[in-house]
């Protein structure tokens, strides 16, 4: 399910383009287009819905997943996995997305290859 509106749905389909880390069939990642460390990343459902209630399990099972994947391949030892549910909870974009956010090692920096931006 998409929506014609959707940011992240168009990004999913191609039509706005994203720097792709991860496709399967329920489950889409890129970068960050404002991230906060270099690698941050998104990882989200190919379904549309605002909140993670609007989610079903059937994709909601296939994004931590990913998004632990994701973590371990930025090298970061330290690292944050956050979701946001409505504008209280500083949710700009709806459509369920969780940030994966490397922390920087403040010795050897970010063991990975993707290019800052
Ligand atoms: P949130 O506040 O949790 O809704 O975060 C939304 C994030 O989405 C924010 O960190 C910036 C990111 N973002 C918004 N528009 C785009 C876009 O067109 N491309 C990419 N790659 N990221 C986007």
């Amino acid at each position: 399910m998409t929506s014609p509106a959707c940011i992240f749905c168009k990004i999913i389909k191609g039509d706005i383009p994203s720097f792709k880390l991860f496709e399967s069939d329920k489950v889409f990642a890129f970068l960050d287009i404002q991230p906060l460390s270099r690698g941050h990343a998104l990882v989200i459902p190919k379904f549309h819905g605002a909140k993670l209630t609007d989610i079903p399990d059937e994709y909601l099972t296939e994004l931590l997943p990913v998004a632990k994947k994701i973590a371990q391949a930025t090298g970061a030892e330290d690292f944050n996995v956050l979701q946001n549910n409505g504008r209280a909870a500083h949710q700009l974009v709806d459509h369920v997305h969780f940030h994966v956010i490397p922390k920087p090692n403040e010795k050897e920096g970010l063991g990975i290859s993707w290019p800052a931006q």
